[in-house]
């Protein structure tokens, strides 16, 4: 059967029709009404895929290393999606075209898809968006999946934690890289990276993430994030990133695995739960009333909201 004979958009995906991939990211990224239908027909492929991700300060070289990563995995005969997130936009337009620009050398190879998202177009949530897209991209049949994000703030957090491994992206002469550490960056590493090594500071940048690695009270899994250096403007130092990325996989095992993609799970649902709930909460223009009323009468806002919430529970 070919293709063009297939239905539906999810039985397109399947057979690996790269329209259909683009289409069904399209509807993760706008809550198209269809995306649940359809994530339910392909679901039972999910879950093959490796999810890296890589986050970390703006400019400190997370796409120029993703695009040699991608050239390296492409080596080793494996698939690669990439998903590019900026939550930062509507003003980083020009950031996810220079994404574009240096992921260009992998185009034309069939092996590989990049595709980039902003929150502009996501409608609530680009956590869920990622999460989704990185389940059409793995059903999809690519064997390694990853996945960018810019920033340092809670937008991050809730996306990388869709990644089985994270890799956190740092360079020397960037005030970023210590307010990073300060926001808790270097606690959801597993691989760390010392990016622009070329560059003067590198030597201190590691040896001040090396202490911080080493006064870390509790690691995460009880894996001790490596700290591994890379020039990826000059395609120097990849093989490096990959191999602490293989050591942190083998040492998580599938056991560690299993058990960090169930978590990932449970916080999709309560997510989702949450949005749910709330949709259902103010579709009843009375709750509203009852608050404009209470107001009214002089009562405190945190009164008022006490009382909502043990009328609905
Ligand atoms: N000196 C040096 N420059 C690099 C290196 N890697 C990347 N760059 C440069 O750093 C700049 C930013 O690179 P990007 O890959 O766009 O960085 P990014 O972290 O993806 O940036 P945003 O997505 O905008 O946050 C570019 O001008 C790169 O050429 C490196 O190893 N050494
Ligand atoms: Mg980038």
């Amino acid at each position: 059967m070919t293709v063009a004979t297939l239905k539906t958009t999810p039985e397109r995906l399947l057979a690996r029709d790269r329209r259909a991939l683009a289409r069904l990211i399209t509807w993760a990224e706008n809550a198209h009404p269809r995306f649940p239908g359809a994530l339910r027909e392909i679901y039972g492929h999910v879950g093959r895929a490796r999810r890296l991700g890589v986050t970390g300060p703006p400019g400190v070289g997370k796409s120029t290393l993703c695009n040699g990563l991608v050239s390296c995995l492409r080596e080793r005969g494996s698939e690669v999606g990439v998903l590019a997130v900026d939550p930062s936009s509507p003003f980083t337009g020009g950031a996810l075209l220079g994404d574009r620009i240096r992921m260009e050398s992998h185009t034309k190879d069939p092996g590989v898809f990049v595709r980039s998202m902003a929150s502009r177009d996501s409608h609530g949530g680009l956590a869920r968006a990622a999460v989704d897209a990185c389940d059409v991209m793995d059903a999809f049949g690519f064997d390694e999946l990853i996945l960018e994000t810019v920033g340092v703030g809670q937008a991050e957090y809730d996306i990388v934690s869709a990644a089985d491994t994270v890799i956190v992206v740092l360079c020397p002469g960037a005030g970023d890289s210590v307010q990073a550490m300060k926001a808790g960056l270097l606690e959801v590493a597993d691989v760390l990276v010392v990016n622009k090594n070329d560059a003067p500071g590198a030597d201190r940048l590691v040896s001040d993430l090396e202490d911080a690695v080493a006064l870390r009270r509790e690691s995460r899994d009880g894996w001790t994030t490596p700290v591994v250096r890379s020039s990826a403007g000059r395609g120097l130092g990849l093989e490096d990133v990959l191999a602490a990325v293989e050591q942190q996989r083998t040492f998580l095992g599938s056991a560690g695995l299993a058990a960090r993609r169930r978590k990932m799970r449970v916080a999709q649902v309560q997510r989702t739960v949450g949005e749910l709930l709330v949709q259902a909460l103010w579709s009843d223009g009375c709750r509203v009333e009852f608050i404009k009323t209470a107001l009214a009468s002089g009562r405190p806002p945190y009164d008022v909201a006490d009382e909502m919430r043990d009328q609905i529970l």
